[in-house]
Order: structure tokens, then sequence, then C-alpha cells
């Protein structure tokens, strides 16, 4: 089925029977792969983009969302993003030349559809933990590189930065490092996009050090702030996570650089809205992510640009 994306939010199901009738929809442009299930036993489904000319192996830009459940934008702005490659091809078609995309909506579908029906503001997994009072691993303290620092992550279960008993002890998190692993050397841009902040943030969360790539990696930033700047006097600010937001060690960007090497590794936060910041109304919808693919699109061309297939 077709779905509106400006016009409301949709459930895990929804999403997965949209993507579902891509395949039919654009058989040579799009391959849907499902690499896993949720604690729930949602269907955990990655959507890879190209221009259909058949050559394999292109570098890739793989962007997830919807890591923290009530960051209701970011599946919105994925599904926004799909359907400018897809049913907007004709001025995007530069995107596609020498690259292809991965894009995974819904990683953590249980807290999600939780979020749906039983409490707005969840963040974490569904999975119980050792503590039966406290339920669910927050995926984004979960990833398997420089884990478990009491800076920048929990280990108490019943906190909202709980990083689990072990690295990637949550099924949502094995299903989202098979992804970026299965595109090691070929990862050139990883984006994972969250809510709220106005921010793009670079490696490292873990440390205060900076990781040796982050100048390129600054560049690529740029790109994307001032796009945004030009066309709505959007204001980013940018630069490591543990400096312009705060210490994270277990996160997914840490992760995609200094495990699977990707070149640029990133975590955009979308723009507040609504009365806690992660909760937009439907009527806001269209700014927020026409704004957010400005940027998107500006950091992919120089990306593109930059590193060439
Ligand atoms: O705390 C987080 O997990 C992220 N912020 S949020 O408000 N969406 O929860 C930020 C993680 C940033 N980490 C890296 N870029 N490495
Ligand atoms: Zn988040």
């Amino acid at each position: 089925p077709h779905i509106d994306v400006l016009g409301a939010f949709y459930t895990h199901s929804e999403i997965n029977e949209y993507l579902n009738s891509l395949p039919e929809r654009f058989p040579k442009r799009v391959q849907l792969k499902q690499f896993g299930w949720s604690y729930e036993r949602r269907p955990l489904k990655v959507l890879t983009i190209t221009n259909g000319d058949g050559k394999r192996d292109k570098p890739v830009i793989v962007i997830d969302g919807t890591v923290h459940a009530r960051e209701w934008i970011s599946p919105s702005m994925a599904l926004y993003i799909i359907q400018q490659l897809l049913d907007n091809y004709s001025e995007n078609q530069e995107l596609l030349e020498d690259y292809n995309w991965v894009i995974m909506p819904v990683v953590n579908a249980d807290g999600y559809e939780y979020s749906h029906t039983e409490s707005r503001y969840w963040r974490k997994t569904r999975r119980p933990t050792s503590n039966p009072e406290c339920v669910g691993t927050d995926i984004n303290r979960n990833f398997g590189y420089e884990w478990g620092h009491d800076e920048g992550s929990s280990s108490d279960p019943c906190e909202d930065n709980y990083r689990g008993e072990r690295t990637f002890d949550q099924p949502e998190s094995q299903v989202l490092r098979d992804v970026l692993l299965n595109y090691k050397g070929r990862l050139n841009f990883y984006l994972s996009l969250h809510s709220y902040g106005n921010k793009f943030l670079l490696p490292w969360g873990y440390t205060s050090v900076f990781p040796d790539r982050y100048q390129d990696m600054m560049s690529v930033a740029d790109a994307g702030a001032k796009a945004i700047v030009h066309s709505t006097n959007g204001i980013y600010s940018w630069g490591s996570t543990y400096y312009v937001l705060y210490p994270t060690s277990g996160d997914t960007a840490d992760f995609a650089l200094g495990v699977v090497n990707a070149t640029v590794a990133m975590t955009m936060e979308l723009p507040a809205a609504g009365f806690m910041g992660f909760d937009p109304w439907v009527s806001h919808i269209e700014r927020l992510v026409t704004e957010s693919w400005v940027g998107v699109r500006a950091m992919a061309a120089e990306v593109i640009r930059t590193y060439a297939a």
C-alpha cells in the first residue's frame, strides 16, 4: 500500500506492510531483506535502494531509524528518504549513480510499538532484565566497541541508558550489527536518525579523544548544517558526541567507526517538536522531514563527491 508519510505516524506493522509492497512496485530498484526478529518476534526489515543498473558492490550509505522508541520523527524521516529516492527519483538520481542506500526504518520494533500502545516516552527495548521491576535495554549502549564504561552508560537495568548484561545481548542490536558488518569495506556513510536536538554527532562518544578521521567527518557535517541554514534558517551544532552532547559508550556510531571502519559515522539528532520534544504533531511532520532531507541530501552528496567509488 501507499503510505502518506506527511499525514500520520505509522506503527511498525504498517511500516513493514509498506516496505513489503516496494519490491513489486520497484522490482529492479529495491531489495527487501529480513535480517532477524525482535525479542517479541517482530520481523526486522532492511531495504536496499539502487538505480537498477545491476552493478554490485557499490559503496553504501546505511541509514537507520528508531533505535530509540519514542523518537517518532526518526521512522518518518527514514520513510521520507525512501520516498525521495524512489518516487522522486528524477531529482535524486545522482545520489544513486555510484552508491547504494541501505535503510532500516525501525530497529527497536518492540519499543516502538510499546510507545504507541502503552507508554509514549518509552526509549529502550522490551526484553526483561535481571531486575523483575525493570524492562528494557538501550540499544545505543549495547554495541560492542568500548562497551561497558560507567561514563556514558549504566549497569542498572532501571536506567534509560542501561547497557545490557553483555554486548549485543539484544536481538535488535544483533540485527543492526549484522547489517553494518555486512557492508564492511564499503560503508562510506553511516547515519543513525535520532531525536531531538538539531545536532550532528560524530564519534567518539566514549572518550574525549578525537578519532583520526574527525576532520573529514566534520566537513560532511559542515555541508549538512550549511545546507539547512541556507534553506530554512534551521540551526544545527556539530562535533564529537562527547563534547556536543554527553559521553555515550557502546553506541552504534562508535561501533560503525571503530569496528566496521566506516568512512563517516554520524548520529543526527532531528529537531524537537511537540510537548516533550519527541512528540511532534502530525502537522509538524512535513516541516521537519523536508528540512532534514536538505541536510541528509547535502551530506550524502558531500560523501559521494569526496569518496568517489
Ligand atoms: O544518547 C543517545 O543515545 C543519543 N541521544 S538521544 O537523545 N537520541 O538518546 C546520542 C548518541 C550519540 N552517539 C554518537 N554519535 N556516537
Ligand atoms: Zn535517540
